[in-house]
């Protein structure tokens, strides 16, 4: 197997064998052991333990039906998952994502991926992840809470503070997890707050959790320009998608001095000369649930909408992928290099594809893996789990420069592993070892679990 050494050939053979047809997670799963060979001939009991072969098998897969009545009084069925990937450093934590393409596969990629982010936080939270292959597109708001409380009436039993604490991802805000936790309260009868994360202000959520990715993404991309010597003054930056991740990437991007010229959803993207205006895309994006059409119509003079092609073809400097997996491919990547883009950071889980990404590396172009440059987001969660264990709430303020040392943490981090193991300026490699021993020796110390 290319890139792999005879060890971690044989772990990922299993995986293919053991879990068929689920290309994300194999994908997930190749791209983290394609790092851990330099760790494995440095610290053999990793492979003789099988400390990695545990890893790669969940600990707990629930899957379970979702019947609800939609507006019309049909009866609707969709298919609900909770992969409780690994503990051992804390409960399950992982968002849930609400899209038509979610299936196990899916779940389990961005389980495992959570495993090593959650790690690389240095917060003690374990990895999970759910959702459902509901397509909240065109539902009303009724339909939306049923199809959540029907949801919750089965996950209810499996979640709690100290087990399992599920947040929002794709198709999944605030007003889901109102819905979500407004079902888990009635049917438990405990206002156990720290049972879900990304709550409202005024019901047990912290601030700056609904900003947190988009401007931990941007405080890693922060980092990188710094070391070598850079700003985000006057640099022209790209960002798809127009979801909760991209829109505070843009808003930051905007305090610290840069330029977002374009920004997406699934059916084509927004080029603005003036830079994307942040509170117009919220109006559009957040308050009337529309599509970044709309928001090209409304701004005017200087803001156009393209509805085929690639986002990535308009010249950027810096690049954020800020919507799903797999969005940005080789083609793509030489597309951006040939326009001179020096920076590329995930806001979004795995949204290079493994080709995108040596086509990045090899031409010297920084990148940024989503599990340290996305971290911020369930890094501000586990921040809510400790205000709501303590029944306290911080100001903005507070948490925002609580956020902003994690992600310099993460940074350095992988920066000093990626060092330890003659890897200079590898984030790939930094986060995906750091992640790893740090969870893995948890496992060991726990027995054969
Ligand atoms: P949202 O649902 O708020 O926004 C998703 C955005 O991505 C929308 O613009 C959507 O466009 C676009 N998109 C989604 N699926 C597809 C698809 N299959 N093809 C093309 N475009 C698509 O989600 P988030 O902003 O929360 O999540 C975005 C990414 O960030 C995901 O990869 C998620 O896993 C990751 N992430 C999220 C975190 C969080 O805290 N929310 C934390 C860390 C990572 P459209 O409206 O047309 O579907
Ligand atoms: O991918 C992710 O890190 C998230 N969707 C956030 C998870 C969380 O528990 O806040």
């Amino acid at each position: 197997m290319a890139g792999l050494d005879d060890k971690l050939a044989e772990i990922y053979d299993e995986v293919l064998r053991r879990n068929t047809g689920e290309a994300e997670f194999h994908q997930a799963v190749r791209e983290v052991l394609t790092s851990l060979g330099p760790v494995v001939a440095k610290h053999p009991q990793y492979a003789d333990s099988a400390v990695i072969r545990r890893l790669c098998e969940p600990e707990r897969q629930i899957i379970f039906r979702v019947p609800w009545v939609d507006d019309t009084g049909t009866v609707q069925i969709n298919r609900g998952f909770r992969v409780e990937f690994n503990s051992a450093l804390g409960p399950y934590k992982g968002g849930l994502r609400f899209h038509p393409s979610v299936y196990l596969g899916i779940v389990k990629f961005l389980g495992f991926e959570q495993i090593f982010k959650n790690s690389l936080t240095g917060m003690p939270i374990g990895g999970g992840k759910g959702g459902s292959d509901f397509d909240p597109k065109g539902r009303s708001d009724g339909e939306v809470m049923r199809f959540c409380q029907a949801f919750m009436t089965e996950l209810y039993r499996h979640i709690g503070e100290y087990t399992d604490v599920p947040a929002g991802d794709i198709g999944v805000g605030g007003r889901e997890i109102g819905y979500l936790f407004g079902q888990y309260k009635r049917i438990t009868n405990r206002y156990e707050s720290g049972t879900l994360t990304g709550k409202g202000l005024t019901w047990g959520g912290s601030q700056v959790r609904t900003e947190a990715t988009g401007y931990g993404t941007v405080y890693f991309t922060d980092e990188i320009l710094r070391a070598s010597g850079e700003s985000f003054d006057g640099k022209r930056v790209t960002v798809s998608g127009s979801g909760n991740v991209a829109i505070y990437a843009i808003e930051k991007i905007h305090q610290l001095g840069g330029a977002v010229i374009a920004c997406s959803d699934s059916d084509g993207y927004v080029v603005d000369d003036n830079g994307i205006d942040v509170e117009l895309l919220k109006d559009v994006k957040q308050h009337r649930r529309a599509r970044v059409a709309e928001y090209a119509e409304l701004r005017g003079q200087g803001a156009h909408h393209v509805g085929t092609g690639s986002i990535w073809e308009v010249p950027c400097d810096i690049a954020l992928p800020c919507a799903t997996q797999n969005e940005l491919d080789a083609d793509d990547a030489a597309k951006l290099i040939s326009n001179g883009c020096g920076i590329v950071a995930e806001g979004a889980n795995m949204p290079c594809t493994p080709a995108a990404v040596r086509t990045l590396t090899d031409a010297g172009v920084a990148f940024a893996p989503g599990k340290a440059a996305n971290a911020g987001g369930v890094a501000t969660s586990a921040l809510e789990m400790q205000q709501n264990a303590s029944r306290d709430s911080w100001t903005f303020e507070h948490t925002e420069e609580r956020l902003a040392e994690i992600m310099r943490g993460i940074h350095d981090r992988c920066l000093e592993t990626a060092d330890e193991y003659g890897l200079p300026g590898n984030y790939v490699a930094g986060a995906n070892i750091a992640g790893f021993i740090q969870v893995a020796d948890a496992m060991l110390a726990l027995g054969v679990i």
